[in-house]
This record gives structure tokens, sequence and C-alpha cells, in this order.
């Protein structure tokens, strides 16, 4: 199933599909996202957040890592304030997949993050002031469908579109690699308040992130909030904490400390991936927030737990159009997505890795590691985090 003749014909036989290989259908073969909210997201809102583009430029110093601290901030509860300056993002590590490289300098302005995840308890209050519905709630619309596949597809029947989400199903047995579609399941009734279907609940992880969530409804969040989505160069500065180009957001140590054997620096994945976990960590999938340690500005889980949007799209050859002798000031990410491995569908970026991240499979819960999602999509392992941008007061007009 490599091509999209494979689908072209009827719907069908999809009717007689696991739900999961018509979502890897749609998602893998068409490069179609699953939801059916792009269309109307492209429409709805900006493209291209241009939340920073006021923000105050950091004085920086040429030719080195800096670190700027504005005076008389107030930083709300709940978030911190990270130093502007230049850094070095992306790296060359042997570890690195190709959109990580190559590493180059980038300045970024003082800004504010949230410490942790957004959890089911604070989105709970968003929607409960609201009365938001998110994505995954929603019933999907064939026109909305139709108008993103081929022309002259037959519509879907009516009976499988029904409201839903992706969530994490490992299977029993130890599985090739390269098959996302074996370990991942279309669940008709998963959403936020029941992250693994409709028998799941949030009892006993009200502190832990929400998910299920679309870069939609995370959009929505922030802006109820007051607050916006981070930059991917925004969430990198932050996730290194103040190191210059180590591996991990904790240094270059192993995430399991080799002084205290069942200690983890990060929600990941232990045994073998996707059928076995050994959960050494403590946490077979989400932990709550604030369970592992934060790194050096005091913030949590920039590795692992959840994936977590950042409001740029999604470039997977971005850092090869970037200069690598002069540094790129405050980068808003790339006017639309581009990943020739999904040609059809528009992504927004994630940062961090997750609670699935295993080295045999996906290291990419380093800081510098990304990934592409489309922008109606939730999951079971994607969540977000807020930033703020620093306000600025105006000079007070000259007495009389
Ligand atoms: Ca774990
Ligand atoms: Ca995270």
């Amino acid at each position: 199933m490599t091509g999209s003749g494979s689908v072209g014909g009827s719907w069908g036989g999809l009717r007689k599909t696991a739900w999961h290989t018509l979502v890897w259908l749609l998602f893998a073969t068409l490069g179609f996202s699953f939801g059916y909210l792009v269309t109307r997201s492209r429409r709805s809102g900006p493209t291209t957040p241009d939340p920073i583009a006021t923000a105050p430029r950091a004085a920086t110093t040429a030719g080195g890592p800096t670190t700027v601290i504005p005076a008389d901030v107030v930083v709300p509860e709940g978030m911190v304030l990270i130093p502007g300056g230049e850094f070095t993002m992306g790296t060359d590590a042997t570890e690195a997949w190709e959109d990580e490289k190559p590493s180059h300098p980038v300045v970024v302005d003082p800004f504010l993050i949230d410490i942790h995840e957004v959890t089911n308890t604070q989105f709970a209050r968003f929607i409960d002031a609201t009365g938001y519905q998110t994505t995954a709630e929603q019933q999907p619309k064939v026109e909305e469908i139709l108008a993103q596949l081929p022309p002259g597809t037959p519509p879907p029947d009516p009976e499988i579109l029904v409201p839903g989400s992706l969530v994490f199903t490992p299977p029993e047995e130890k599985v090739p690699l390269n098959d996302f579609s074996v370990w991942w399941r279309w669940v008709p009734g998963a959403s936020w308040q029941h992250p693994e279907g409709p028998d799941s609940n949030l009892e006993g992880r009200e502190q832990h992130p929400v998910v299920q969530v679309s870069w939609d409804d995370a959009q929505a969040y922030v802006q109820w909030a007051g607050k916006r989505l981070p930059t991917e160069a925004e969430w990198e500065r932050a996730a290194r904490g103040g190191l210059q180009q180590q591996l991990y957001v904790w240094g270059d140590a192993p995430p399991r400390d080799r002084e205290k054997t069942d200690r983890y620096r990060a929600n990941l994945w232990q045994g073998e991936f996707p059928n076995r976990n050994t959960a050494a960590d403590g946490w077979p999938r989400t932990a709550p927030v604030k369970s592992f340690p934060p790194n050096d500005y005091g913030l949590y889980d920039m590795a692992g737990n959840v994936w977590e949007w950042c409001g740029d799209w999604y470039q997977r050859d971005l850092y090869l159009h970037r200069p690598r002798g002069s540094a790129t000031v405050n980068p808003l990410g790339p006017q639309e997505s581009s990943d020739p491995t999904r040609p059809f569908t528009p992504q927004r970026s994630q940062r961090g890795g997750s609670f699935l991240c295993h080295d045999t499979y996906c290291s990419r819960y380093r800081p510098s590691a990304r990934h592409g999602s489309s922008p109606d999509t939730g999951m079971s392992h994607v969540g977000f985090r807020c930033a703020l941008s620093i306000a600025t007061t105006p000079a007070p007009a000259a007495q009389p």
C-alpha cells in the first residue's frame, strides 16, 4: 500500500477494514489527514502565527552564546522566564534525523513558558468555561473529506465516520517497526476525556497532561488562556535549559541514571517497542506532570511524557535553508508546511517525544528532535504547553 491507487476504487471495501487500516490508508497512502478540518483550519485562522513579531529584540553579542534577562518582568504563576539570546539550534549529532540538521545559530527574545504540560485539570477548566468541543468529539463531514481527496473518489459511508481519535494499542508480539498502523488504532469515542476510548476516563489522571488534543484544540486553549504556543525555536531554547549542544535536556548522560539504576530522567519506554513495555520508569503511559526532574530552567517533561504542539508549520528541510554564518532571529517557522513523505497533508510541528520513545524506534526525546502532524489530529501521546511574550510597557509620555 504505497500508492494512492490502492484506495482509489470504493469505500465499500473499507467498511470491512479495521479502523487502524482505514486510518493508515488515509494517513499514509493518501497523505490525507484523518480528521477533516485542515481546510477549515486554514480558512479560519492565520496560516503562520506571528506571535512575537513585535516582541522586544534582545541585545546580543555576535559569535557566541548570549544570555539576556530583562528586568522587571512579572512572571505568572506556573511559568518561568527563559532568557533571550543566541543558541545553536538543531544538531549535527549522529543520533539525529535529517530534519534536525544542520545546526545553526538562532536568536530568540526573552519569553515565558509553562513549567509543565497543560494538565487534564487545566483543560477541564477551559472546557467548563467555554463549552468548547474538541476535534475528536466532532462528527466528520463528508463534503470536507471529499474536498481533500482525488476527484471522483466515491463518498465514504456515513456510518464509518464517527467522532474518535487515535489510540496507541500495543501488539501482543514483536512486529516490524516500519508500519505504525500496527500499533495505532482509530477508536470511536476516544477523546481527551476518554484517552483510550469510551471505557477509559480521567480518574486519577487529573495531573496528567491532556492528550487527544489537536493543534486546533491547543490553539483554542492558549487563546482562552491569553497565551500562545511556543515557536519551535523558543521550545528548543527552553528545552536545552542553557546547555550548549548537549544530547539531552539534562546533558549527555543516558536517560537511566547509572548511579541510581531505579531512577530515570524522563517518562520514556523501557522494554521492547511496541509490544513489551516494562514501565521501569514507573509509567506505562502518561505520568503526572513534574514526576521527573526538571531541566536547568526548571521545566518538566521537555523530554518525553507527551509530544508538545508548537505554533510553527512543519518543514522537513527547514534548516537547510537557514544561514550557518549568521543568526536567524526570532524565527516563526515557514509560511507553509513541507514534507515529501506526506505531500498532501499540512503539518504543524511537535517537540519533545513521548512515553512511547525507545531508542530502538524513536529517540526523539532529544531537544533538537522534530516531528510534524496534521493540525486536526489528536493522539494519545500528544499534548502541549503554553508560552507568552513579555509585555512591553510604552514609555510614559513626557510631562508638560
Ligand atoms: Ca514510561
Ligand atoms: Ca513533553
